[in-house]
C-alpha cells in the first residue's frame, strides 16, 4: 500500500482509465434509472457500478483505508482519522442521464482530514484533472499554472441553480457582480473551470464527496476554500463551498453575509 502521493494518483488515473471503459460500455444499453429524495435526485445502475467497481479497487490496494461513497457507503462516518477516500462514482448525474455528457468521476484522498491527492475525469472528453498541495497540478497530462488571482467583476462565476435563482444568501446577486454566471449541473466540471482559470470561482451547497477532490487539486493553485461565513471545510459533513481566487472570494464572502456591493 503506497503513501507516496504521486504514485497514489497514477493509481487513480488508472482505475479512471478502466472505469471510463465501462461507463461507455454501460452507456450502449438503456440507463435504469431511479429516484432518491426528489424528481431531481437521481441515481442510476452506471452510479452504483461504478461505485462498487472503485470500491473494490479501493479495498484491494489500500486495505486500511475507509471509504466515503456517495450511493451508500460510508455515510454513517464522522471522524476523518487515517486515509480516507471520498468517491463520486458519477458527478452530474442529471447530464448523465439527459445529456450522456458533462459528467465526472472523482476520487479525492485525505489522511487524518487533510488532502494529499484528488483527481476528477471528464468522461465524455476523456480528461483528467488531479494534482494536490505536494504535487504539481495536471490537466490531460499537462501541468497548469498558479492562478491569476483575478476580482469577482473580471470573471465568470459558477454557482448551484437553484441557490442563485431563489437569491438564498445572495447569490444571485454574487453571480451578478461577476463577468457572468454558469451553471453546468457538476461539481467536477466547475472545479474542472476554476482550475484551468476559466472561472474566477464556483459556489454551491455541497456533499463531502463533491468538493474532496477539487479541494485537494485546486488549493495548491491558489484557489482559496471556506463556507460562507468564511469558516474552513469540514469534511465530515455538507454545506457551502466557496472556492474562488482570493480577491473574488474576499468580495462573494462580503456580499453573502449581505454587507454589499449591489451589481449593476
Ligand atoms: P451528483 O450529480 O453527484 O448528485 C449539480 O448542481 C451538482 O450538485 C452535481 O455535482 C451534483 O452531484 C451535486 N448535488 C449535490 N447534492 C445535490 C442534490 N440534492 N440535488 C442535485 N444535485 C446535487
Ligand atoms: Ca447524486
Ligand atoms: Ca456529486
Ligand atoms: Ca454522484
Amino acid at each position: 500500500m503506497t503513501q507516496d502521493p504521486e504514485k497514489i494518483r497514477e493509481t487513480l488515473i488508472g482505475w479512471f482509465a478502466a472505469s471510463r471503459k465501462r461507463i461507455l460500455t454501460a452507456m450502449a444499453q438503456p440507463l435504469d434509472v431511479a429516484q432518491k429524495s426528489n424528481r431531481n435526485d437521481l441515481v442510476t445502475n452506471v452510479d452504483k457500478a461504478n461505485q462498487q467497481f472503485l470500491i473494490e479497487h479501493i479495498k484491494t490496494d489500500f486495505p486500511t483505508a475507509r471509504i466515503i461513497g456517495e450511493e451508500g457507503h460510508g455515510h454513517d462516518d464522522t471522524d476523518l482519522n487515517g486515509l480516507v477516500f471520498f468517491v463520486d462514482p458519477i458527478d452530474g448525474t442529471m447530464n448523465f442521464v439527459k445529456q450522456q455528457a458533462h459528467f465526472a468521476v472523482m476520487i479525492g484522498v485525505y489522511r487524518d482530514g487533510q488532502p494529499i491527492v484528488g483527481a476528477i475525469m471528464d468522461v465524455m472528453r476523456n480528461e483528467v484533472l488531479s494534482g494536490g498541495p505536494n504535487l504539481p497540478v495536471t490537466f490531460a497530462g499537462r501541468q497548469l499554472k498558479p492562478l491569476l488571482d483575478l476580482p469577482l467583476k473580471d470573471g465568470l462565476l459558477g454557482v448551484a441553480g437553484p441557490m442563485a435563482i431563489k437569491n438564498r444568501l445572495h447569490l444571485g446577486d454574487v453571480a451578478l457582480a461577476s463577468s457572468g454566471a454558469r451553471m453546468s449541473g457538476s461539481a467536477g466540471m466547475e472545479f474542472i473551470e476554476v482550475a484551468l482559470g476559466r472561472q474566477v470561482g464556483y459556489v454551491s451547497y455541497l456533499q463531502p464527496w463533491d468538493v474532496a477532490a477539487g479541494m485537494a487539486i485546486t488549493q495548491g493553485l491558489g484557489v482559496e476554500f471556506s463556507r460562507e461565513d468564511g469558516s474552513a471545510i469540514n469534511l465530515s459533513q455538507p454545506g457551502v463551498v466557496v472556492a474562488a481566487t482570493p480577491q473574488a472570494h474576499q468580495t462573494i464572502l462580503a456580499m453573502m453575509a449581505g454587507k454589499s456591493e449591489q451589481a449593476h
